[in-house]
């Protein structure tokens, strides 16, 4: 029987590791569960940032200028609400609209999250399982020194300007994982925690109960890859929140430092193999590669290495 894959994703790096797993295994083989700690209501509707980034990455419709929303996309929903007094800061495209309008008309119909992200995924022609980590609403507060902001409007609106001093995801103590998340933990034979925003995107689904318990007594290996790359996240603030949150300098050593325990096998940067022996003397088994994936080829190369990493003893 062919191995399966649980792969935990969140964000844009999170988005571009999903695609090379799904571009390497079968879709039997591999189940995505993405964070959503970040979905929030603009306009009335249910918006799902990480899900939508890792389904339209999957399908091929990414927005390759901005890494989310939709390629080719036009604005003219957004202008006409800017005129008529909307707050515009959050930008909706007219294609991506479609698919708040068909979540939120699937929720209002009474189905899960789950059930919408699976009907939307299949019509964009995915054919590998993209789950949401929970049913429940759960949701990340940034605490800041301008007081606690919902995620989007720091991330967004202040562009991850403020000091972060704390984070909080409201609702996950009492939030139950989602079947398919129960599922995949349940017949895993590996787990990829991809190189997402360790603070923002993968702690969220870590703070679900007892996930991480169980995926500590997962027997298979459980592969980080590194998100820092040369002590810099490849776009967004996890550099910073190291700084923040951790107080270290953003390095390999601090992503291996935050997920000890977790973690037995380790995929870094070839930028960063001096620190090899450093992160094998926290308990990992170390692989060192080119792990920036700028197009197609990256993303399958390292989701290739990844992949042979699966039934490797740590
Ligand atoms: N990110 C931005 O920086 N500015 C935006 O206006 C914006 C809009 C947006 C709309 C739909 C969507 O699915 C994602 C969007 N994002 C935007 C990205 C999103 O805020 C973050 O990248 C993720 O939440 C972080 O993982």
């Amino acid at each position: 029987m062919p191995s399966r894959v649980l792969a935990l994703a969140g964000g844009g790096g999170g988005a571009r590791m999903a695609h090379g797993l799904a571009l390497v295994l079968e879709p039997g083989s591999l189940t995505i569960v993405v964070n959503t700690g970040d979905d929030d209501r603009f306009h009335g509707l249910h918006v799902s940032p990480d899900l939508d980034s890792v389904m339209y990455t999957l399908a091929g419709e990414i927005n390759p200028t901005t890494g989310w929303g939709l390629r080719d996309e036009t604005y003219r929903v957004r202008e006409a609400l800017g005129l008529l007094g909307s707050e515009t800061w959050f930008t909706l495209g007219d294609r991506d609209l479609a698919t708040h309008l068909r979540r939120t008309e699937l929720l209002a119909a009474g189905h899960t999250l789950s059930q919408a992200t699976e009907q939307l995924r299949r019509a964009y022609g995915v054919e590998h399982p993209v789950v949401p980590m929970t049913d429940d609403p759960v949701r990340t507060l940034v605490e800041t020194d301008d007081g606690e902001l919902r995620f989007q409007e720091y991330f967004v609106r202040l562009r991850h300007e403020p000091r972060v001093r704390g984070l909080r995801f409201e609702g996950a103590e009492t939030a139950a994982p989602s079947t398919a998340l129960h599922e995949a933990l349940e017949a895993a034979d590996a787990v990829v925690i991809s190189p997402s925003n360790p603070f923002l995107s993968i702690a969220p689904i870590l703070a679900l109960p007892g996930i991480r318990e169980r995926l500590t007594a997962l027997q298979g290996p459980r592969i980080v890859v590194s998100p820092i790359i040369g002590g810099e996240a490849v776009r967004g603030p996890a550099a910073r929140l190291f700084q923040d949150l951790a107080g270290e300098t953003a390095s390999a050593v601090a992503v291996a430092r935050h997920y000890r325990g977790l973690g037995t096998h380790f995929v870094m940067d070839e930028r960063d193999g001096t620190d090899r022996a450093e992160v094998e003397s926290l308990g990992y088994a170390v692989t060192v590669t080119p792990t920036l994936m700028t197009g197609l080829a990256e993303k399958r190369a390292l989701a290739t290495v990844v992949c042979g990493l699966v039934g490797v003893a740590a």
